[in-house]
């Protein structure tokens, strides 16, 4: 979203890895839910710095400083805000249980990877369907929802999710992941 819009930022890299950067005190300021990712804008709506955890509501909160990725018609807004709610309710938590099951855990725990691999593929079968019929995933415009999803789908290899039976899923992820803002994106932090 960042690079989408053009804003300048700096990247703070927090290892999640080692159970401790998220929770150090000077982290739980900016996201007190000791999670990933944390933005500090420094010229907050009142001119002075603000902290923001929650994906999406950092979306919306960009997407309100700049004027971009949600449209500006009402049912286009809530469209938008409909499918970016999916991914913070459905899409991010289910893949990322998927991966916890499937990949981190040294034993696989087959009845986890199973429960979570089943509904990340139903929510590739709802994603499925609107891309069959809308070019993204609001409708016909790009907006913050795709900007949202488009990072885990990235990541359908760890959920074991073969795209060629998602036809429509691939073709706006490849659409999506050709944009130049999303390359550069998806580079950071490395
Ligand atoms: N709903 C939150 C989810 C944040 C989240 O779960 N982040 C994960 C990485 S994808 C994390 O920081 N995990 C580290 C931990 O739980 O200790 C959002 O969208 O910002």
């Amino acid at each position: 979203m960042l690079e989408e819009c053009g804003l300048a930022y700096r990247v703070h890299k927090i290892n999640i890895g080692t159970n401790s950067e998220q929770f150090a005190p000077e982290y739980l300021k900016i996201n007190p839910n000791g999670k990933i990712p944390g933005i500090v804008d420094p010229n907050g709506p009142d001119g002075e710095p603000y902290a923001m955890m929650e994906s999406g509501a950092i979306l919306v909160y960009l997407a309100g400083k700049t004027g971009r990725f949600l449209p500006a018609s009402l049912r286009g807004k809530y469209d938008a805000l409909q499918w970016l709610m999916f991914q913070m309710g459905g899409v991010g938590p289910m893949f990322g249980q998927a991966h916890h099951f499937m990949r981190a855990k040294k034993d696989e725990i087959p009845y986890g990877s199973e429960r979570y691999g089943n509904e990340a593929k139903r929510l590739y079968g709802v994603m499925e369907r609107q891309l069959a019929a809308n070019e993204f995933l609001s409708g016909k415009e790009y907006t913050i929802a795709d900007i949202a999803t488009y990072p885990w789908v990235a990541r359908h290899e760890w959920h074991r999710v073969d795209l060629a039976q998602f036809p429509n899923v691939k073709r706006w992820y490849d659409a999506v992941g050709s944009r130049p803002a999303v390359v550069r994106g998806m580079a950071v932090p490395t």
